[in-house]
């Protein structure tokens, strides 16, 4: 008997890049800011079998393939790169401020608040008041990532955003419960052993494809056959914005690829 189901809380990202090239000989002609256009859409399930009962994981992957260049070559952020740009959570104007503090402070979620208890087995005193039991007021910070996407679904001819952000991670004391993106890092396009160093050491002009897949088992419950749309932007790692680009419309279906 085969057990058949779709994994609706998990979604794992993940990159190719191809075809990019260190274009060194190349006069630095192309502006510092990046810039992006869109290339292809491909859609695909994904079937696995687990263990021995043979249990089924349908699960979409959808990949976004983009055109890229930028004059000085900074783009990318590796998965462990902090300090004020990257950091995943700042303080509102460097404040740390315990829950309930300020009348005008909102209300608890899990994404304006953070728990100390839920960092790490016994706790982080982040605030350094000698324990791990306080509920601190966060912000989410925007540059801790460099790519991001947004995904529309046309509804009686007008489109409407469908939010990933919103949708709730698991009850299981991760801080960022709520945020659950197809915003990502992309991370620093080189061969080298230190990439993002490499990048900054040796500035100049690249070109070529990304192809960034997203997998997620929410896509084909959500989507159907309806026309959808993605619109994204990329951020260099000077904080310089690219131009926002819309895909053209589409659905799974006419995305497909591989298709039985
Ligand atoms: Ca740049
Ligand atoms: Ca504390």
């Amino acid at each position: 008997m085969n057990l058949s189901f779709q994994k609706h809380y998990k979604i794992i990202l993940s990159i190719t890049l191809f075809g990019l090239v260190m274009a060194c000989n190349r006069p630095p002609d192309l502006p510092v800011e990046p810039t992006i256009g869109f290339n292809k859409v491909e859609f695909k399930e994904i079937v696995e079998v687990i263990g021995s009962a043979g249990v089924e994981i349908r699960t979409g992957q959808l990949s976004l393939s983009f055109n890229i260049s930028d004059g000085d070559g900074d783009i990318g952020i590796d998965g462990g790169d902090t300090g004020p740009d990257f950091d995943f959570v700042t303080y509102p104007n460097g404040e740390i401020v315990k829950f309930g503090e300020r009348p005008e402070d909102p209300p608890f979620t899990c994404v304006d608040y953070i728990r100390e208890a839920g960092e790490g087995d016994n706790g982080l005193d982040l605030n350094g008041n000698g324990n791990a039991t306080d509920t601190l007021r966060i912000q989410l910070n925007e540059d801790r990532f460099n790519f991001f996407i947004d995904f529309f679904v046309k509804k009686n001819g007008t489109y409407q955003e469908l939010d990933f952000r919103r949708i709730p991670e698991s009850a299981n004391g991760i801080t960022l419960c709520g945020e659950i993106p197809f915003d990502s890092r992309i991370p620093c396009l080189s061969n080298e052993d230190d990439p993002c160093s490499a990048i900054s050491k040796n500035a100049g002009p690249i070109e070529g494809v990304i192809k960034y897949d997203m997998k997620s088992g929410l896509f084909l419950p959500i989507f159907r056959t309806d026309t959808i749309k993605v619109v994204f932007q990329i951020q260099d790692r000077a904080l310089h914005r690219s131009n926002v680009v819309e895909s053209p419309d589409f659905t799974l279906q006419s995305a497909g690829v591989d298709q039985p």
